[in-house]
């Protein structure tokens, strides 16, 4: 029909009305150049490679324990690159790098589907084909390996997914014919489309799949139910919880060595850019191995308490949220803050004490290790005698008067005052295992990080920022100062290598917790560098460095510098 249109080929029709076993093997449509050809069949395989994420986003949405193609990937490859970044960050990729690895694998998943459909154009559909069927071989493989995942699930649908890509890619490619192929395809009755007006059918048809590959997205997104983690989290007040402890925030102020501050508590607290002495739950620093938080509902819960013990016992939920419980404010920093670094938080922890949980296991002579290990296989480990020098440690339920949110460890997590977050901090633990010192090492510890990790003497300047400018006159300097379980005796600053001053401090209840600090300063015109420094409870001088974060913790002296107008 409508032979018009084919002018330039007038025996179309009579070879292949001929034919009764149309030629199925395709053929490149010559008449596009080998430039659009590149394009469109990249373009068609994009489209194809995201309706097949899309579909595994699905799978995850609905599944609660089948990852999707992208975290299976994600979890993967942090699984065989043990501490590929050990030596610069002690988080695997840091927490920046983590935040984009799921992005990252997207997009190369996308650039891999977009080769596969441009080789499917120019060379041979079979590559497609296979190269998407290798996708959801992988995908399968990267999906079910999760123990916490179902394996035979998790291959069927990644091979689904991969099948729903074939059949996009093959169908927006078939959109490309040149009409000669579409008539051998079909006869004289095929559809008659010029070239340019199939073009653009082809365009729409990606485009459609391209939308609703991102559509599919979003809706995977938003119908994702709640856990049974986050379901129950919002069910528990600790209404019946006991508490024997009290904690109160800053009342007084101070400026040591003359013990007679210069203003009032509200008057540090409430500067414009200070770190609140409460961390707000999601404003607190998140730091660990796992790329997506495990959602371990209490009642799936259980404390093995184990090892070097007299009296192993197991800890339900029911008991332990039955003991009697303390309430303690302590700052948790992580071993990789560097100087001036956001990844310190102090906030409110509600939760039984470690001790407490050893007298009822009787530790033996000899158990000098503490280690805690999570639900994701994490450890850490510290030495049994910090229990025991008066210092606060805690299994912890509770952060700033909610239970634990599910990235800070819900249901339960450790925490321990003046050690960093990588020996002691475990969230979503599981166990506790009294050992020796030298029988066991920490996840951290055989990638080169210190075995012990205290906490170091470390202040901050908040106010002003770094590279701000600010004008002539009196102007607020203000920061935090932390040495838990020291405390902090003295916070002072310095501009341009001049003398030292005490700075005005708001005295924190206990000595495990940050000290917000100010002073003003007399700021003329240019450009000028300010330094602090923090003296702790045993009136020594914050150590000046500097030193950076590997392996056992950063050092040094934070300074800003400013322009003053
Ligand atoms: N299960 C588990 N717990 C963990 C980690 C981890 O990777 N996995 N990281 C630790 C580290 S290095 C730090 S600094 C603290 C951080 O606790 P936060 O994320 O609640 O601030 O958690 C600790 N607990
Ligand atoms: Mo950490």
């Amino acid at each position: 029909m409508n032979t018009s249109q084919h002018d330039d080929k007038p025996d179309d029709d009579s070879s292949t009305a001929d034919d009764p076993t149309p030629d199925r093997s395709f053929k490149p449509p010559h008449r596009t150049s080998s430039g659009q050809l590149w394009w469109q069949g990249a373009l068609a395989g994009a489209a194809a490679g995201g309706v097949a994420l899309m579909f595994g986003q699905f799978v995850e949405a609905l599944s609660e324990t089948i990852p999707g193609l992208v975290l299976g990937m994600g979890e993967w490859i942090l699984d065989i690159t043990p501490g590929w970044a050990a030596e610069e960050s002690i988080e695997n990729l840091g927490p920046t790098g983590k935040a984009s690895l799921l992005p990252g694998i997207t997009i190369v998943a996308l650039l891999a589907a977009a080769a596969l459909g441009n080789a499917s154009l120019r060379i041979s559909r079979k590559i497609g084909v296979m190269g998407f069927a290798a996708f959801g071989i992988l995908g399968g493989f990267t999906t079910a390996r999760n123990p916490s995942s179902p394996a035979l699930q998790s291959w069927f649908w990644s091979l689904v997914a991969a099948g729903l890509g074939i059949a996009t890619l093959l169908f927006l490619l078939n959109r490309l014919r040149g009409p000669e192929e579409r008539e051998q395809l079909a006869g004289p009755l095929a559809d008659p489309l010029d070239p340019p007006t199939s073009r653009r059918a082809f365009l729409g048809w990606s485009a459609g799949a391209g939308a609703v590959a991102v559509g599919g997205f979003a809706l995977s997104r938003a119908i994702t139910p709640k856990s049974a983690a986050e379901t129950a989290r919002e069910s528990i007040t600790f209404s019946d919880v006991t508490t024997t402890t009290t904690t109160t925030p800053p009342t007084t102020t101070t400026a040591p060595p003359a013990a007679e501050a210069t203003v009032t508590t509200e008057a540090i607290t409430d500067i414009d850019g200070i770190s609140s002495y409460v961390t707000p739950n999601d404003s607190f620093y998140i730091i660990d191995t796992a790329l997506s938080p495990p959602h371990l509902a209490p009642e799936d819960w259980s404390l093995e308490i184990k090892g070097m013990v007299d009296n192993p016992y197991t800890l339900t939920w029911d008991e332990l949220i039955a003991m009697p419980m303390e309430v303690h404010d302590l700052t948790l920093s992580c071993v990789s803050n560097p100087v001036g670094g956001p990844l310190v938080g102090n906030a409110q922890w509600l939760g039984v004490p470690l001790t407490t949980l050893l007298e009822r296991a009787q530790v033996q002579p000899g158990a000098d290790q503490f280690v805690g290990k999570s639900i994701d296989d994490w450890t850490a480990g510290f030495p049994t005698d910090r229990l025991y020098d008066g210092r606060t440690a805690l299994l912890a339920v509770g952060m700033n008067g909610e239970p634990l949110p599910i990235s800070h460890g819900f249901p339960a997590r450790l925490i321990v005052a003046g050690i960093y977050g990588y020996v002691s901090a475990v969230k979503w633990v599981t166990e506790i295992e009294l050992t020796r010192w030298d029988d066991f090492d920490g996840y951290w510890i055989d990638k080169g990080w210190a075995k012990l990790g205290p906490m170091k003497t470390m202040s901050r300047i908040d106010v002003p920022r770094h590279g701000s400018s600010v004008p002539e006159g009196e102007t607020v300097l203000a920061g935090v100062a932390w040495s838990p379980p020291r405390g902090i005796h003295a916070v002072e600053v310095s501009v341009d290598d001049g003398p030292w001053w005490q700075c005005d401090l708001a005295v924190p209840g206990n000595d495990e917790t940050w000290a917000q600090w100010r002073t003003t300063w007399d700021a003329t015109p240019g450009r000028h560098r300010i330094k602090v420094r923090a003296v702790d409870g045993t009136d020594e001088i914050q150590p000046r460095g500097p030193k950076s974060v590997a392996p056992d913790g950063a050092e040094g002296w934070h300074q800003v510098t400013v322009r003053v107008t």
